[in-house]
């Protein structure tokens, strides 16, 4: 298949000309509007420019049906992912069969219209079976689809009215009729991509250029920038990283450009799709590794897919896809030769030594600050990996007190604070509960409802100190354990949750009644309080557990402050 055809003709977009999208742009103020998701501008923008080329739109029920079946629209056309329009129920039932609906961005500019030709409720675990293997919600399109998703699918054809606007990397950013015109421009005509959507090490490098030395081919670096795997390095990070590594390439026969797509990690399917994709683009070869858009384990801890279950499909469709695959070398470090070698190619193996780190023991490293050695990665990539993910002990975090009016969480967090503050380094707040409930909370009582919205703006203002490298203190009551679970979760995005329970038990804090709340809480003057007439879910595993009974307060920080140390997050 060497004989591969690249004209590189334009590809058909679904824009209008400048002129009618003026037009289209005042007109579509009278249509009804779908705000549609960050996934769904991903799709939008790569059904426009071309990328997804042959779709004309959001797919149909018929399209649908033959794409998770086996692959191919309703004509015929080789199509692996489902590219759908989810809507709420009630958004699709005012709608009527035949009608332009606007489809509009986050802050609500205008970036196309649909006109809706079908309407239909999909079956989604059906859609999970068929198109990654399993209905099983560790697979993250397949939670995408069962808990973000709407339940309704609209489809039809799309008029473009405007690119999405991307503020980032702008000049990086390329339509497929901008890199076919660009490799029109340098004369290019053989051109393997290479698919990634994690920061370029010498590995990598290595095994890029070699492919392209194997297929005589020039080189497109492709990153996905659109939406990639939950809990990968975030690309504004990760472009810096490319930028760095791309002078280790020649430049006259090297590219990088960045792709919107928005990933599902869906292996083999996945890999067809990047392919078609890469086509689109003007690409006439296409790098697939070990495990392609591999979504990790599923709830059983086990791989959604065989390694070489991607390379197996792409060959089997390669031809009729019009792009070759080169399949990737498992590239290892060869200490004695001070080089990179494929795997499969090293000879003497029980002489030599084989260096590797994996993707766990680098996060490690990072984490602890460790060294990562030269011959692993490129100095200024660690360089950006560091800003971006300092060691736990320069990161942000948050310490979560809880337990019951009068336990004394106050006066420990206060304590810990004052620790805290004499260690000097980071940037430290305290959100007492009355703070709070004076400067965040002043409008709620103590009703569910209430104290959850309490809980989560409390969490919110924690994850935006800890995002950005402060340490937060809280100690609100936070009774309710999913709620608790809720603010973990919005906060271990961006550094460590700390739960502190403080046991105190209610017989003790009754006892105190160091406001005598408790007192007219018995006497029914005050409702639902906590304890007393008002539930308390005591945290199952929290990471530190404090008994005050018999301990005085700075036995108490002072125990808080070494589970910090243990954790790493403080250092000498
Ligand atoms: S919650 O449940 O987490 O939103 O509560 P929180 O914001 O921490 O507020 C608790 C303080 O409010 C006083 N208070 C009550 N507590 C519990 N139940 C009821 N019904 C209630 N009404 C007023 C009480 O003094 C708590 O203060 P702390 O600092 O915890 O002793």
């Amino acid at each position: 298949t060497n004989s591969m055809q690249n004209n590189l003709a334009p590809i058909p977009e679904l824009f209008v000309s400048y002129e009618s999208s003026q037009k289209m742009k005042s007109e579509a103020a009278d249509l009804v509007s779908w705000d549609l998701t960050p996934r769904q501008i991903c799709d939008l923008e790569l059904l426009m420019n071309g990328g997804f080329y042959p779709l004309k739109g959001f797919l149909t029920e018929e399209d649908y049906n033959g794409v998770v079946e086996n692959m191919r629209l309703a004509d015929g056309s080789l199509w692996p992912m489902p590219i759908t329009l989810d809507v709420s129920e009630e958004f699709a039932s005012k709608l009527e069969l035949g009608q332009d609906i606007a489809l509009r961005d986050q802050e609500g500019v205008i970036l196309g219209t649909m006109t809706v030709t079908d309407r239909w409720e999909p079956n989604k675990s059906y859609e999970a079976e068929k198109v990654f293997g399993a209905d099983d919600i560790a697979h993250p399109a397949v939670n995408y689809l069962h808990n973000h998703a709407g339940k309704i699918y609209l489809g039809g054809p799309v008029v473009g009215i405007q690119q999405p606007v991307h503020y980032d990397f702008r000049s990086r950013r390329d339509t497929p009729n901008e890199l076919r015109a660009y490799f029109r421009k340098m004369g290019w005509r053989k051109i393997v991509a290479f698919q990634t959507r994690n920061p370029l090490h010498r590995a990598h490098q290595e095994l890029t250029f070699r492919a392209a030395k194997e297929a005589e081919a020039n080189l497109l670096i492709h990153p996905v920038v659109g939406m990639t795997k939950p809990g990968d390095i975030d690309h504004f990070t990760r472009v810096r990283c490319y930028e760095a590594v791309l002078d280790q390439y020649p430049a006259s026969t090297t590219h990088m450009s960045l792709l919107n797509l928005a990933m599902r990690m869906a292996g083999p399917r996945e890999a067809v799709w990047h392919g078609l994709i890469r086509k689109n683009h003007g690409l006439t070869h296409f790098i697939v590794g070990r495990d392609h858009a591999g979504p990790g384990k599923n709830s059983q801890g086990e791989d959604f897919y065989g390694p070489y279950d991607a390379q197996d499909l792409f060959r089997e469709h390669q031809e009729e896809m019009g792009i070759e695959m080169v399949d990737f070398k498992h590239m290892v470090y060869v200490q004695e030769r001070a080089q990179y070698e494929p795997a499969d190619e090293i000879k003497d193996k029980d002489k030599v030594t084989i260096l590797n780190i994996s993707g766990t023991e680098l996060r490690r490293r990072l984490a602890e600050g460790l060294e990562i050695p030269e011959w692993f990665s490129f100095p200024a990539v660690v360089n950006e990996l560091r800003r971006t993910k300092p060691p736990r002990s320069k990161q942000g975090f948050t310490v979560f007190f809880t337990g019951f009016s009068g336990s004394g969480k106050s006066t420990i967090a206060n304590a810990l604070m004052v620790k805290l503050m004499e260690m000097g380094g980071r940037p430290t707040t305290l959100l007492d509960g009355d703070v709070v409930r004076k400067h965040l909370s002043s409008e709620l009582g103590f009703s569910k409802e209430h104290r959850d919205l309490n809980i989560q703006r409390i969490g919110y203002v924690a994850s935006e100190i800890t995002k950005n490298g402060g340490i937060a203190i809280c100690a609100p009551i936070a009774p309710y354990a999913a709620t608790r679970r809720k603010v973990r979760e919005m906060i271990e995005q961006y550094g460590a949750f700390v739960e502190v329970h403080v046991a105190t038990s209610i017989e003790e804090c009754e006892r105190r009644d160091r406001k005598g709340l408790y007192k007219l809480a018995r006497e029914g003057k005050i409702k639902e309080f906590t304890g007393i007439s008002d539930p308390y879910d005591v945290p199952e595993n929290p990471e530190l557990r404090l008994e005050t009974e018999g301990n005085d307060v700075d036995y108490c920080a002072q125990q808080v402050l070494l589970k910090l140390e243990a954790m790493g997050l403080i250092a000498a």
